[in-house]
């Protein structure tokens, strides 16, 4: 499977996740990990974790992933 996505993959991508539960725009952790381990599994075979992760990827703090934040997951990905 290759890793790298369209732009516009990625955006549905995260959409449809971000859709399931309360602010559409946002991923919530637990979206976050439907996200993960359904489209990008390799990323929680190395050494952090999902918590280690969200964290790393909420920037600004405020609980949740934006899509600006989500595409730094992609860019671990494409490394
Ligand atoms: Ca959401
Ligand atoms: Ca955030």
């Amino acid at each position: 499977m290759s890793a790298k996505k369209s732009p516009a993959e990625l955006k549905g991508i995260f959409e449809k996740y971000a859709a399931k539960e309360g602010d559409p725009d946002q991923l919530s952790k637990e979206e976050l990990k439907q996200l993960i381990e359904k489209e990008f599994p390799s990323l929680l075979k190395g050494p952090s974790s999902l918590n280690d992760l969200f964290q790393e990827l909420d920037k600004n703090g405020d609980g949740e992933i934006s899509f600006d934040e989500f595409l730094e997951v992609v860019k671990k990905v494409a490394q």
